[in-house]
Formats: C-alpha cells, sequence, structure tokens
C-alpha cells in the first residue's frame, strides 16, 4: 500500500506510458527529475501537468520517498513552467486529485497548472 492507502503503484498508467516514452506526449519542458505536459483535454487556456519522475501515486508517496533533490526540482520546475507559460503577471491555479475522494485519474501523481483565464473557486 501507498503511504495514503492507495493502491500501490501501476507501472502500467498512462503517465508511467508517457515517461517510458511509450506514448507521446505535448512536451512543455523535463528536467532530471520531472516531465510537464499539457493536458490531454484543457480546461483552462493554460492546463499544463508536471510530474515526478519516480514511480509515486501521491503527493505522500512522493514527499515520503523521494530524495530532497528530486522533491525541489519538482515544485521548482512547476513554479518555473508557470512563469514560462506567461501565467504570474495574472495568477494561475496549482492542484492535485488524489485518490478516490479527490478525483485521481491517473495514479501517477501529478499537479496540473491552469492559467490564462480567471479559474472560478473550486466547488467539492
Ligand atoms: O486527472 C488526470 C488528467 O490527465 C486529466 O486532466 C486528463 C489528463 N490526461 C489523461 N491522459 C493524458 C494523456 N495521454 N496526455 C495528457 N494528459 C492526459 P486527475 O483527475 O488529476 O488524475
Amino acid at each position: 500500500m501507498s503511504v495514503t492507502g492507495l493502491p500501490p503503484y501501476d507501472d502500467a498508467n498512462i503517465f508511467a506510458r508517457i515517461l517510458r516514452g511509450e506514448i507521446p506526449c505535448k512536451k512543455v519542458v523535463e528536467t532530471e527529475h520531472a516531465l510537464a505536459f499539457h493536458d490531454i483535454a484543457p480546461q483552462a487556456p493554460v492546463h499544463v501537468l508536471v510530474i515526478p519522475k519516480g514511480r509515486w501515486v501521491s503527493a505522500a508517496d512522493f514527499h515520503a520517498g523521494a530524495d530532497d533533490a528530486a522533491i525541489a526540482g519538482f515544485w521548482r520546475l512547476v513554479s518555473a513552467v508557470a512563469k514560462d507559460q506567461g501565467l504570474e503577471a495574472h495568477g494561475y491555479r496549482i492542484l492535485s486529485n488524489m485518490g478516490a475522494d479527490g478525483g485521481q485519474e491517473v495514479p501517477h501523481f501529478h499537479v496540473h497548472i491552469f492559467g490564462g483565464r480567471r479559474i472560478g473557486r473550486m466547488v467539492p
């Protein structure tokens, strides 16, 4: 089990396959620690996903198990992508869905970056 009680990491999940190069993505940037790519079904003018390269289902898994350089590299990339996408002037939203109650569809930890329009308040 993962730290949060979610199922163990599934190497067949779609983001694992993207990381292995088995299926394409619209890449924004890639570093030693993380990959950023455009969401396949964008919910805002800018909708980028950032994923760490390790086998982590949730943020809790990632923060408990990854080394500090990987964690720092991941979060620095989130901010760098938002800046490079031109979102700093007007703001943006970062969001991560975790598990069933969080509405997570892809069981590989990821952060959504939404911007380019006024993002409404989240309705739980
Ligand atoms: O959302 C997972 C997100 O991943 C959802 O916004 C669609 C996106 N997605 C699914 N498959 C792909 C591919 N192949 N490329 C790019 N984006 C994809 P969550 O509910 O946070 O798990």
